[in-house]
């Protein structure tokens, strides 16, 4: 049986801003407080998204969820109209206001762990929303994630979990810490989990480890094909938040800093030994020494927050890299590029992809995709009207242009007439990609 990868990108939502928010984020923190594009940012996921599904990958949209959250502000003790609401919230916490209002939602690889395994368990694709508790922005998406991916997977063949607790021992970041690697055909699989520990680092680790091995034990994962990784604590210190700044995968590729993991050697050498026994070819590794690409680097240019595809007339194996601009344009990257594309391994090629309003928050080509290992028959059980067609291309950037602002500042979201005009566009795209659960008027 052959798996292979969608993506689901989540389509950047309306109050896109920057806020400051991310936690050991250091573009969020560097960005905080600028004046954001919220048009240009959307236009640029779609951009990427056109760019891929050119390329013949796979290719679907995850919705942005409704904003403002007015349950977060009600919750924290802010009470009357919506106006009133949003006005007394923009004076007395505009922190606060900001986090009702983020459009974090966009980097769906936090959306939810994903998993497929032939070799065990039930053979459906898992999903496990994740908590998201590290930061307040973010622990207000997965209710809605899980709701929008129930309608989405609704078929028997896919399992969508309820979140884990939201607890601290159990901090959950989804798919940014997690791997799969195959063989070409996608069916003979590993699962590699990544998980942060407090070792007085400046940053806390947003990935417990007991969330990875809760979510490999709900998702029937074979334990002798899983892994699981301690993210190195230099990466954590540096900036890189989550595993997917520093490391990433795709079929019999595994691509990371040489400072992305703690004495993962060993352990990596037995899968190496394990992949080749099975699948009869070799696991490429591909580590990028320290020495000629800090962690800095990494954390400057998302080199790691590739993404690595097969494009769909891509027959002989090879893979290709698709890579923020910022490695275009910083010799150190684009001197590891050239020698991953020279270097006897399945990538080939490189395409850049300017997403400069995301990066600013610190998320980058990975960050905003979800992959969904399927098989065949599980495709026509997805809702068309969320795979991409250029017809839903232009449908998407014509509402886009209509609907969001070309600028937007924390100042701007205490303007009340904002709330009527997302609720407007988040009605329209409901009608778009025929989803019930992102109507602003549905309520948990
Ligand atoms: O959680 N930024 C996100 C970026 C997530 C990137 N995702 C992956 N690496 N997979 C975060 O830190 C910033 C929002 C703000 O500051 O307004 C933010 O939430």
């Amino acid at each position: 049986m052959t798996i292979s990868e969608i993506n689901f990108d989540g389509i950047v939502g309306p109050t896109h801003h920057f806020g400051g928010l991310g936690i050991g984020n250091l573009a969020s923190h560097r960005h905080a407080g600028e004046v954001a594009n919220p048009r240009a940012a959307a236009l640029q996921g779609l951009d990427k998204m056109a760019t891929l599904a050119r390329l013949g990958c796979r290719q679907a949209v995850l919705p942005p969820q409704p904003r403002p959250d007015l349950g977060l502000l009600r919750a924290c003790g802010f009470e009357g109209t919506p106006a009133e609401i949003i006005g007394r919230a923009s004076q007395a916490a505009p922190s606060l206001l900001s986090a009702a209002y983020s459009a974090s939602s966009m980097w769906a690889a936090n959306a939810a762990t994903v998993t497929r395994s032939n070799r065990g368990g039930d053979r459906r694709t898992h999903f496990s929303p994740a908590n998201l508790v590290s930061s307040l922005h973010r622990s207000i998406e997965p209710q809605w994630t899980t709701a929008v991916l129930r309608e989405i997977f609704a078929d028997a063949s896919f399992c969508v979990h309820d979140p884990l607790p939201p607890a601290t021992p159990l901090r959950d970041e989804g798919a940014a810490n997690h791997m799969r690697l195959s063989d070409p055909s996608g069916d003979d699989s590993w699962d590699l989990f990544v998980y942060g520990e407090a070792q007085g680092t400046r940053f806390p680790p947003r990935q417990a480890e007991a969330a990875c091995q809760a979510i490999a034990r709900r998702h029937q994962l074979p334990p002798q094909r899983t892994l699981f990784l301690q993210q190195h604590p230099a990466a954590i210190e540096a900036g890189a938040f989550h595993n997917d700044v520093v490391a990433t995968s795709c079929e019999n590729v595994l691509l990371y800093h040489q400072l992305a993991f703690e004495d993962a050697e060993p352990a990596l050498d037995q899968l190496a030994a394990d992949f080749q026994k099975s699948t009869g070819g070799p696991l490429y590794r591909i580590e990028i020494a320290a020495d000629d690409f800090s962690l800095a680097d990494a954390i400057d240019t998302y080199l790691f927050n590739s993404q690595i595809v097969r494009a769909g007339d891509d027959r002989d194996g090879s893979l290709r890299l698709i890579s923020p601009l910022a490695c275009q344009q910083h010799p150190r990257a684009r001197a590891a590029i050239d020698k991953i594309l020279a270097d006897p391994n399945p990538i080939t090629a490189v395409e850049f992809v300017d997403l400069r309003e995301s990066m600013n928050n610190g998320g980058g080509p990975a960050c905003l995709r979800l992959r969904v290992p399927i098989d065949d028959g599980q495709l026509e059980k997805i809702p068309a009207s969320l795979i991409w067609s250029p017809q839903l291309d232009d449908r998407l950037r014509a509402w886009v242009i209509s609907h969001y602002p070309t600028k937007l500042t924390l100042d701007d979201l205490g303007d009340f007439d904002r709330i009527e005009q997302t609720q407007q566009a988040m009605r329209e795209l409901s009608s778009i990609l025929n989803l019930q659960s992102i109507r602003p008027d549905v309520s948990f």
